[in-house]
């Protein structure tokens, strides 16, 4: 069984991040996504996000490319959650292209094209702009 992995916050959920995930298991035959957990976000990442751990993990693990979900506490738990979870391919966007290749001791790194007209910043945007008229 081929094994991918892939890491992100995936908070508000949109088709970005589906086109994301269903593109990261096509890459295997099992994805793990390690979903930041609400401490790693504020802390490590100053996102506060709008959905707590539990509810953006219940999301995930309705969407039918992903297997399994895990927390991500730390940005250096990477390389431990690959040799734990005999991880084969670790799956990112490419807004994160070279930032992992040291992953590429331990398993195989693609980073992948973002879609490009959506982002969670977009969204907020547009519904500020929605309600102000
Ligand atoms: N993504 C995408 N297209 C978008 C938005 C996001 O392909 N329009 C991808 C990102 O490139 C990332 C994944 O969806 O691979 C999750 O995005 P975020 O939740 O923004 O993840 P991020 O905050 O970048 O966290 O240790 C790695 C970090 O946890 C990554």
């Amino acid at each position: 069984m081929k094994k991918v992995i892939t890491y992100g916050t995936f908070d508000l959920l949109h088709y970005g991040h589906v086109n994301l995930l269903r593109r990261a298991k096509e890459q295997g035959d099992y994805l793990i996504v390690a979903l930041s957990t609400d401490e790693f976000n504020w802390n490590q990442k100053q996102k506060k996000c709008y959905f707590s751990y539990e509810k953006r993990k219940q999301l995930l693990e309705a969407i039918r490319y992903v297997d399994l979900v895990i927390p991500e506490e730390a940005w250096d738990q990477k390389v431990s959650d690959v040799q734990e979870f005999k991880v084969d391919v670790f799956v990112m966007g490419d807004d994160w292209k070279g930032k992992f290749d040291f992953l590429k001791d331990y398993c195989e790194v693609v980073y992948l094209p973002r879609t490009p007209e959506i982002s969670t910043t977009q969204i907020k945007e547009n519904l500020r702009q929605k309600n102000d008229k």
